[in-house]
This record gives C-alpha cells, sequence and structure tokens, in this order.
C-alpha cells in the first residue's frame, strides 16, 4: 500500500524495485516507514540529508561459504551471513539465527529491526544480524561444533568487541555460543566480550538467559497496567518453546497468569491446568527433544499436529515467540473472536499487515516486537559493560535494570506516539523514539561518517 508522503513512499519504492525478492525486508520496511509521516513532515531535513533513503541500506552485507564435515565423513557446504546495518549509535549488535530458511532477505529484515530496538533500549548498540541456513537441529553436538568453529573461521574477521557483537536467536543458544567463542579466542589470541549469551563461567551475565522472556512481561504489564489490565487471573497463550518462550512463561506466571498453550513448528500442547515451565525447560533445554513428549509428563494435556491453530485456543493474553509471520489475519480474527485483550510480542515480526490491522482496529493492545522484545538485547549490553569493567553484577541487580529498561521503553514509545498526534499507538510510538535516536545521530555525524 502506498505511503502518505512522497518522499517516503518514493524511498519505499526504489527498495521495492531493487530488492524484489526480499520479501520479510520489504515488509519490515513499510512497517517503519508508514508510521514515520509525522516525523518527516514535522522536520525537514529528514528528508534533505535524505536519512530513510540511507538507513534502510545496510552500511556493510557480508556473505560466505561455511563448510564442514559431518559425523560420517561427508563434507557439507552452508552459507554464512553479517549485515552490518547501522553503526551511528554504537557498534553493531545483534543475534545470529541458524535455520534451514536462513536467507538474505531474513537476515535483512531482522538487522533493520535490530537498529530501531537497540536504539530504544537507551544503550549505545548499533543494528546487525546475521546467521546461517544451518539447522542444529538432529546434528550431534560434535557436528555442530565443527560447524561453528568454520562458521567464526570467518566471522572472526569482521567482528570485535567495538565494532560488532553478535548473540544467539534461533538455533543458537548457549552451546552455539561457547564453541564460537572458543574458536574466536582460539584464532585472535584475546579474551573479550565479542559475543554477549556467554556461559557463566567465561563472562556471560546472570538473566541474559531469561531476559527477553522476563522482559516481554514486564513490557506487557507495563501497558496493560497503564490501560487497567494486568497478568492476575488470565489465561496466556505462548507461542513456541525455545528460550523467549520458556522465560516468558516463567515470568507470566510469575505475574499471576497461567499458561495454557505453548508450541513448536510440529504442533502445540494445551494444558488448562497451567504449563510449568520447568518441564519445558527439561524437554526444550535438556533433551533438545519435541513438544509433544509433554505428554509423557503431564498425560491429561492434549497435543495438536501443525502449530498455527494455537491461537484459536480460547485465552486472554497472546505472546507469539516462535518466528516472523506467525499470525495471519485468520489467527488475529480467532483471537479477536475468543476475546483476547492483548497480543505482546516476544518474537521479531510475528504478525503479518494484515493480522497487525485487525488486532489494532478491534482495540485489542498491541506491542510490536522491536519494544517488547528488547529485553535480550538490552541485557547483552548489560553484558558488554560487565565484560569492559571485568566485573559481574547480581541476579537480581541485572533483572532490576532490565525491568526499569523495559518501562522506560514502554513510557518513551508511549510519549512519542501521543507527541506525534496518535495516543495509546505503541507500535508508531517505537518506530518514532527509535528512528529519531539513530537519525539525530546521522544528522551529527554527516554523509561521509
Ligand atoms: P529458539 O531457537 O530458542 O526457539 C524458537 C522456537 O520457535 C522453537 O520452539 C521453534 O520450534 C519455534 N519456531 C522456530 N521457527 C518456527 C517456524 N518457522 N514455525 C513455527 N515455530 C517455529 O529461539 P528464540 O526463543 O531465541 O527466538 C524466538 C523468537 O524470538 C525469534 O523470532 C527471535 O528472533 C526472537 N528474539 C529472540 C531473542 C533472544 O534473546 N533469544 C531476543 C529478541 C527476539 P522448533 O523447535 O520446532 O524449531
Ligand atoms: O532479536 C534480538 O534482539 C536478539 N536475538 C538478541 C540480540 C542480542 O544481541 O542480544
Amino acid at each position: 500500500m502506498a505511503i502518505n508522503n512522497a518522499y517516503l513512499n518514493s524511498v519505499y519504492e526504489d527498495l521495492a524495485a531493487r530488492y524484489a525478492e526480499q520479501s520479510e525486508f520489504l515488509e519490515a520496511v513499510h512497517e517503519v516507514l508508514e508510521t514515520l509521516v509525522p516525523v518527516v513532515e514535522a522536520d525537514p531535513r529528514y528528508e534533505e540529508q535524505n536519512i530513510v533513503g540511507r538507513i534502510v541500506e545496510p552500511e556493510r552485507v557480508i556473505i560466505f561459504r561455511v563448510p564442514w564435515v559431518d559425523d560420517n565423513g561427508k563434507v557439507q557446504v552452508n552459507r554464512g551471513y553479517r549485515v552490518q546495518f547501522n553503526s551511528a549509535i554504537g557498534p553493531y549488535k545483534g543475534g545470529l539465527r541458524f535455520r534451514e530458511n536462513v536467507n538474505l532477505s531474513i537476515i535483512k529484515f531482522l538487522g533493520f529491526e535490530q537498529i530501531f530496538k537497540n536504539a530504544l533500549t537507551t544503550l549505545p548498540m548499533g543494528g546487525g544480524k546475521g546467521g546461517s541456513d544451518f539447522d542444529p537441529k538432529g546434528k550431534s553436538d560434535a557436528e555442530v561444533m565443527r560447524f561453528c568453529q568454520s562458521f567464526m573461521t570467518e566471522l572472526v574477521k569482521h567482528i570485535g568487541p567495538d565494532t560488532d557483537v553478535p548473540a544467539g536467536d534461533i538455533g543458537v543458544g548457549g552451546r552455539e555460543i561457547g564453541y564460537m567463542f572458543g574458536q574466536y579466542k582460539r584464532l585472535t589470541n584475546t579474551w573479550t566480550g565479542v559475543l554477549t549469551g556467554k556461559g557463566l563461567t567465561y563472562g556471560g551475565s546472570l538473566a541474559r538467559t531469561e531476559a527477553t522472556g522476563f522482559g516481554l512481561c514486564y513490557f506487557a504489564n507495563a501497558q496493560m497496567k497503564a490501560n487497567g489490565k494486568s497478568f492476575q487471573g488470565k489465561k496466556v497463550i505462548i507461542s513456541g518453546s525455545g528460550n523467549v518462550a520458556i522465560y516468558a512463561n516463567q515470568k507470566a506466571t510469575q505475574l499471576g497468569g497461567k499458561v495454557i498453550a505453548m508450541s513448536d513448528s510440529n504442533g502445540y500442547i494445551v494444558d488448562e491446568n497451567g504449563i510449568d515451565y520447568k518441564v519445558i525447560q527439561v524437554i526444550k533445554e535438556q533433551k533438545r527433544d519435541r513438544i509433544s513428549t509433554y505428554l509423557n509428563y503431564v498425560p491429561t494435556a492434549k497435543y495438536v499436529q501443525g502449530c498455527s491453530g494455537i491461537w484459536t485456543v480460547k485465552a486472554d493474553i497472546a505472546l507469539p515467540c516462535a518466528t516472523q509471520n506467525e499470525i495471519d489475519e485468520a489467527s488475529a480474527q480467532a483471537l479477536v473472536k475468543n476475546g483476547v485483550i492483548g497480543v505482546f510480542e516476544g518474537s521479531n515480526m510475528p504478525c503479518t499487515p494484515e493480522a497487525i490491522a485487525v488486532i489494532k482496529g478491534n482495540g485489542l493492545l498491541y506491542s510490536p516486537g522491536k519494544a517488547s522484545n528488547a529485553g535480550g538485547v538490552a541485557t547483552s549490553g548489560l553484558e558488554m559493560s560487565q565484560n569492559s569493567e571485568r566485573l559481574s553484577w547480581t541476579f537480581e541487580e541485572v533483572d532490576s535494570k532490565l525491568q526499569g529498561i523495559m518501562e522506560s521503553i514502554y513510557d518513551s514509545c508511549a510519549a512519542a506516539a501521543e507527541k506525534y498526534g496518535m495516543p495509546g499507538d505503541i507500535q508508531a510510538g517505537a518506530n518514532i523514539a527509535g528512528f529519531l535516536k539513530v537519525a539525530d545521530a546521522m544528522l551529527a555525524q554527516g554523509v561521509c561518517y
């Protein structure tokens, strides 16, 4: 759909023509640009200096071959990516995703979102993202290690603690970060905080594992509080059963909610008695098994094959925590029909544009991932601070900083929405507040920086 401003629309049209095949990237750009209309109308410098035309183009894209040897001695080849999108406010920062469907469009959409998310945290971090079309699922530890070592053997040339600091995302958790960190250290003969999400014995931060899920619930809680609502006594659906989903379950439960449905890419479980996050930890973190095996632990629960039906489960709050475009228009309509009060995004871009229109059009509370899932990268920023000062903070210290950051992100999104004439629109507020910080830094640094 055309954007209601000639400059923004022309930037988008140029991009759509140049990168026609990058559908996820274009979706993410369109979502941001359509909310920036009042911003570029209020300040002509953004158009005069072509800030928007510059911000949608990555500073650097690195694509490389990742050869590795599987357990049968066969030589495999995957593709590796690192998109260094924007360094106006700090070193590139963002996760690595290992999954079969990874391509340049997905990494660019994630890197683009990361620019604004990182700006919202108030910490000095630029935006970047990377990954590979390698999927650790079904591979042995030794295969994952050999892949990670090969991946880092190239990535090492492009990253550094003051240049670019990767972390985890889908398919990249503590195990993968450990193997990559070990290889970086070996190749450079330096010990630095070049990756975040590290293990606690070698420079990781307490509460980083929990941070995205906890942060999501702190954000949702702040938004619900501002609207006279809370988690107390509410039934919650959480899609996914990975890092974000598990700790969203823990915090939503602590805040008085009851999580009744969770999923993986094969299907979903429903347990009206409430899903104990510790059981999911055993299934996913220890056994690396499928969510269907939940029935071995809780035989009274129900398992349904296919993951998209989870949005038809009757509940009050929806926390998508799996992947992009996991809630389409029909799923959003099912949520509305069931009387859900809010959709708070844990994953990146889980709602299609049509789904967002249905959710907002029916008056549900809605928070975009770049605001409500920023707790992960914010705590990565805290890990970088601890590494730099050679100290480690207590769980309580990190958790309380995280909570403060999430509440202040909510406040700054709400304030920006209000200031630009869209009170209550946290989606627009997040884009505007994130954009302004980066855009003003780019203006100050001139064209050739
Ligand atoms: P994990 O790999 O730990 O877990 C991902 C979960 O989502 C798994 O249950 C996986 O199922 C499911 N999933 C993945 N892809 C699909 C798909 N195409 N369809 C259905 N289900 C799918 O990843 P994270 O929990 O770290 O990440 C989840 C989301 O949160 C992502 O969008 C990520 O970008 C975002 N995010 C993560 C942060 C972090 O700190 N980790 C920070 C901010 C956002 P299966 O086991 O079957 O693969
Ligand atoms: O999408 C995200 O914000 C992440 N995957 C976390 C990035 C990070 O650097 O901690």
